[in-house]
Formats: C-alpha cells, sequence, structure tokens
C-alpha cells in the first residue's frame, strides 16, 4: 500500500474471483458450509508448504500421546497446530498486492449483522476501551479523519468464494493507536463490536498494527454507505471479509482473544489467506 495508489499492480488480474460459485446472502446462516470452509482452509495451509512441518510434528504427536485411540481429540490438536502456524506464518508474511485505482471493481454488500437498526450518522461515536476494560475515549467520526487517512487498493476475499479489487481510503489503525492507547500496556488484541454488539470479532497485535490495515470510511472513492458499515468499519488486506467489521462501535484493546462471531460458528480465528 502506498499513500497513493500505486500503478505497479494494475497488471491483468490473475486470481480472477470464481463466479461459477453461487452466492449465498449470509444473513443468518454460515456463508459456506464448514466442511467446505475446512476444507478450504486445509488446501491452502497445505500450499504454504508446511506439510512437512505438520506431518512431522503430527508423527511425533502420535508418538508420544498415550494410547486412548481418541481421534477427535486429535483431531482439535491437529486444528490448533493449523491455527499456531497460521500465527507464525503470517509474521513473515510481506504486504499483500495492491493495485491501481483504475482496477477497482464494485462490491456488493454481504452481510448485515449488527447493521440492523437505523444508525444516526450524525450522533455516533466509537467507544474505545483500554486493556483494563475502562473506557478512554467517545470519538465521532471528524476525530478519526483528523489522524489523516491513505488510500488503499487491494482485493477484498470472502470466504464464500467471490473477490473483488476495492478502493478503500482510511486511517491507518497504527495511527489510531498511536494516538489513543500509546499509553496503554502491553496487548495483544483488539476486540471490534457493533454498536448493538451482535456481530464482533477478534483481530490479533500484528494485524492491526500493519499497514494495509486501515479504520476505513471511504470505498471506491466515495464516502462509505451504511450498508457498507459508514461511519466506520475495518479494512484489512490480510484477512478474509468475516474480520472486516462493518460499523464499528468499540474498539477495545486486550490481552485475552476477544470473543469471535464466526469462531462460534466453527470458522477458525485468523481467518488469513
Ligand atoms: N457488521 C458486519 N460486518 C461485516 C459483516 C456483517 O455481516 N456484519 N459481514 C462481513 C463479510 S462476510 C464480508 S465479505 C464483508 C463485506 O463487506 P461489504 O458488504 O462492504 O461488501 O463485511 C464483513 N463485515
Ligand atoms: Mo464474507
Amino acid at each position: 500500500m502506498t499513500d497513493r495508489p500505486d500503478a505497479a499492480g494494475a497488471t491483468p488480474d490473475d486470481d480472477a474471483p470464481d463466479r461459477s460459485r453461487p452466492w449465498v446472502d449470509p444473513d443468518g446462516g454460515p456463508p459456506i458450509p464448514i466442511e467446505e470452509y475446512r476444507k478450504r482452509s486445509r488446501r491452502s495451509f497445505l500450499t504454504f508448504g508446511v506439510l512437512g512441518v505438520g506431518a512431522y510434528l503430527g508423527f511425533r504427536h502420535l508418538q508420544n500421546r498415550p494410547e486412548d485411540g481418541s481421534i477427535p481429540d486429535f483431531t482439535r490438536r491437529a486444528l490448533q497446530l493449523n491455527e499456531n502456524v497460521w500465527e507464525r506464518l503470517q509474521r513473515s508474511s510481506a504486504d499483500s498486492r495492491t493495485f491501481s485505482v483504475d482496477a477497482r471493481e464494485d462490491i456488493r454488500v454481504n452481510g448485515r449483522i449488527g447493521l440492523r437498526d437505523d444508525l444516526d450518522q450524525e450522533r455516533w461515536t466509537v467507544r474505545v476501551i483500554g486493556v483494563d476494560g475502562h473506557d478512554l475515549e467517545a470519538l465521532d467520526i471528524a476525530d478519526i479523519q483528523a489522524l489523516g487517512g491513505v488510500d488503499a487498493v487491494w482485493r477484498h476475499k470472502c470466504i464464500e468464494g467471490w473477490s473483488n479489487i476495492v478502493h478503500w481510503t482510511g486511517t491507518r489503525f497504527s495511527t489510531f493507536a498511536e494516538r489513543y492507547a500509546a499509553d496503554q500496556p502491553e496487548w495483544d488484541h483488539v476486540s471490534l463490536r457493533t454498536p448493538d454488539e451482535e456481530y464482533y470479532v477478534g483481530l490479533d497485535r500484528y494485524t492491526m498494527l500493519h499497514d494495509q490495515t486501515l479504520l476505513a470510511w471511504g470505498l471506491n472513492g466515495e464516502p462509505l454507505t451504511p450498508d457498507h458499515g459508514a461511519p466506520l468499519r475495518l479494512a484489512t488486506s490480510l484477512k478474509y471479509g468475516i474480520k472486516q467489521l462493518k460499523r464499528i462501535g468499540t474498539i477495545e484493546f486486550t490481552n485475552e482473544r476477544p470473543d469471535d462471531y464466526w469462531v462460534e460458528r466453527g470458522y477458525d480465528f485468523h481467518a488469513g489467506f
């Protein structure tokens, strides 16, 4: 990402969205069956080339574990291993590919959990909560915008199997944290929640402080519309759409892994690529 969208990535699209896959409105039920998600998660896990490591550790684990023949336990541990490996892998991963503004595409409205109440955009404030659980600030959109904005164009990916190149405008979360959480004790996660607390996600510190993680107020050159999460939403190139919470009501710094809507429904916490 650059402060001005760069032209370097404006080459033909090499991973065009698969439009053959039926789109399912995730309002209510999970976007795709959990088995399919796991399958995809496993597939991308393997493409990272950690099969060898996983197999070796799995083998060691099998060798060392008590002979109780409990397959579900083993499966659970394998999933945990998968998550731990993700956590390490993402730390070494470079920025995601960016595109020129010309490459941007329309993006559908997807997911309205936590957006069902009418929101008085004028009176909205975001509540900022510190590590000790106490409120630090209540900020309006002008406070956020006063921190400065960047433009960035990257591919938004949804676990349903579609993706679009999207142009975001917003404040880097790292800039926000520098201004409003500099005096906080060490924190390792951030919880984001809608004002009605119907939708909530947890994100790790690395992701939140990454340059490609924005508190966004603009989409494709226009102010965010309410359906896309106005006045403020998360946009990050590091995670699937499920983590990019629209209509942020609360930002909480914490040292506990936050509750997460889709984790409670069987998806993995990291939801990375
Ligand atoms: N509050 C809220 N945020 C949300 C969702 C939602 O249902 N509620 N859905 C997520 C999903 S699955 C995706 S793909 C993106 C879609 O963003 P868009 O509607 O701007 O395309 O929003 C994410 N953020
Ligand atoms: Mo999504």
